[in-house]
């Protein structure tokens, strides 16, 4: 027996922690979908303390991060993220390099990094957005705790020739298949096409997210948010499934759909309360 081969230890990845595992494999997820090419999109989560206590020694900082603002609200908390210009394809096999754990500060002006982010990469550029959206979110809903945003395909199709009335862009996602207004009774936010990157895009984004778990960016993507990563992710591929049902019969001849009658006895159904002022009954 080889006693140096014995002695040989996997250096460990960071898929060894299960919320590192999870991201890991969201994001892969994401990218086999076609959803993220190049260095689109970006995940945030919130993770408890205790968790990420188990894995990681949280006394030790490795270095802080100035956020584009001060984040009072989400001060002591902890986040997984997706760094700044990293590839969804890349996180699997270096997850150290591609994603970081990151605690806000008790005064909320500074970001603690814990792990990963390697060879000072930063967080995502679109951190406003998802740091916003996790205020509002938190607000509504103590057991939030996910933010995904991606490029999915059919949804971003959707948006060049659908009105963008969020009202209407709603009825019309529910009636392309039964389920979705039992997963997205509140409906989808749209915004107008905004510059990426930015605080205002952030600030917009959040005022959907009031009342709103999913909010569409025309002609880039979407936010999906949840209390778990497949919950968040659920939404987005629901969403884009009907998005993707829309884009195969438009143009063709409409012989029959579900009716507002048949979309109040699904809610009634699965006891879900559908957005005010979408169904005409
Ligand atoms: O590059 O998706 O919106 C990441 C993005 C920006
Ligand atoms: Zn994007």
């Amino acid at each position: 027996m080889n006693a140096s081969y014995l002695n040989t230890q996997t250096p460990a990845s960071g898929l060894e922690i299960p919320f590192v595992r999870e991201m890991a494999e969201i994001t892969q997820h994401m990218w086999r979908n076609g959803w993220d090419e190049r260095n689109g999109g970006n995940v945030s989560y919130i993770l408890d303390e205790q968790e990420v206590a188990k894995y990681l020694d949280i006394k030790q900082v490795i270095r802080t991060i100035k956020p584009a603002f001060p984040v009072h609200e989400l001060a002591g908390k902890y986040f997984i993220v997706t760094g700044s210009g990293k590839y969804f394809k890349n996180v699997i096999s270096d997850p150290a390099a591609n994603l970081g754990v990151l605690r806000v500060t008790n005064n909320g002006e500074q970001l603690e990094l814990l792990w990963g982010l390697a060879n000072n990469a930063v967080p995502t550029s679109e951190l406003a957005s998802h740091f916003m959206s996790h205020i509002e979110r938190l607000k509504v809903d103590p057991n939030h705790r996910v933010v995904i945003h991606n490029h999915a395909s059919n949804t971003i199709a959707m948006t060049f020739i659908h009105d963008l009335d969020e009202n209407k862009f709603t009825k019309t996602l529910w009636e392309m298949c039964t389920e979705c207004i039992v997963v997205f009774p509140d409906g989808i936010g749209i915004i107008s096409w905004m510059v990426p990157g930015s605080n205002e895009i952030g600030r917009a984004t959040a005022a959907k997210m009031k009342d709103h778990h999913a909010v569409i960016w025309p002609h880039h993507g979407i936010f999906g948010t949840g209390s778990t990563i497949d919950e968040a992710f659920g939404l987005i591929e629901t969403v884009d499934k009907a998005a993707q049902i829309y884009m195969l019969i438009a143009g063709h001849e409409i012989k029959q759909r579900i009716t507002d009658q048949e979309l109040v006895d699904l809610a009634k159904a699965f006891k879900v309360t559908p957005r005010e002022g979408i169904l005409n009954v």
